[in-house]
């Protein structure tokens, strides 16, 4: 059994995908990182970052094992399961780069998008929504580009897929056309159909935050510094 830590964010998603495509048994708890419980020490010996997503591994010989970052996840489940990532070296070389590109690149632009857009304050931040918008379509533009002379970003269906499919997938709440990306539309709308991603992605759709939680009033979420932790 695998305990996931988890609210219904991209990045959650990406690991509700992949345990849904891969079947493994997992226990969903919701993490309320709206109200703190990303800090308490438990979490923190699971996800010294204190954010979710993270696993804890109980299906192993010897003590639980705890993995926190999505990309690590992903690349934990697909090694342990040896599903969705290339076995040979060459291979292994590209997902490692596409699943790097991803949490280095489209993660935090999307991010910081999605933080300006939806739940920053409304006034004066032209400067940022241009910012992240421009570095989103670019990152958008990069899988165009990868996607104009295959299916999926390896080739076949893969982790690196399941990464960055979540951020494509809420183009438009972001308020991005992605109609000059038909490449990247037709891989969101193959990826959106399949039944393990459509039951991932409505996992705790009831949890979602649809602006309540913001910068305004939610300074555990939105308004960090060192002290959040330093002061555990
Ligand atoms: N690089 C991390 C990003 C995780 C992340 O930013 N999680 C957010 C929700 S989408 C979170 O837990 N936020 C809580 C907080 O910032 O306190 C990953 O890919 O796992």
């Amino acid at each position: 059994m695998i305990d996931l830590y988890y609210a219904p964010t991209p990045n959650g998603w990406k690991v509700s995908i992949m345990l849904e495509e891969c079947g493994l048994p997992y226990t969903a708890h919701f993490l309320d990182i709206f109200h703190g419980a990303q800090f308490t020490p438990q979490f923190l010996a699971i996800n010294p970052n204190a954010k979710m997503p993270a696993i804890v591994d109980h299906d192993v010989a010897g003590d639980p094992v705890p993995v926190f970052e999505s990309g690590a996840i992903l690349w934990y489940l697909a090694d342990k399961t040896g599903r969705f990532m290339p076995s040979d070296p060459l291979g292994r070389k590209e997902a490692m780069e596409w699943l790097f590109w991803q949490t280095g690149n489209q993660g935090p632009m999307a991010g910081q998008l999605s933080h300006f857009r939806m739940y920053g304050p409304k006034d004066g931040q032209d400067y940022a929504l241009t910012r992240y918008r421009g570095e989103y379509e670019r990152t958008l533009a990069v899988l165009e580009w990868r996607l104009r002379d295959r299916d999926f970003i390896l080739g076949e269906y893969s982790v690196a897929d399941m990464l960055s499919f979540p951020w494509a997938f809420i183009a438009k709440n972001l308020d991005v056309s992605l109609d000059p990306f038909p490449q990247v539309q037709r891989w969101r709308e193959t990826i959106k159909n399949r039944p393990a991603v459509r039951k991932a992605i409505d996992l705790m759709k009831d949890r979602q935050n649809k602006g309540e939680h913001n910068a305004g009033n939610n300074p555990t979420l939105y308004n960090q510094d060192a002290r959040h932790l330093l002061d555990i």
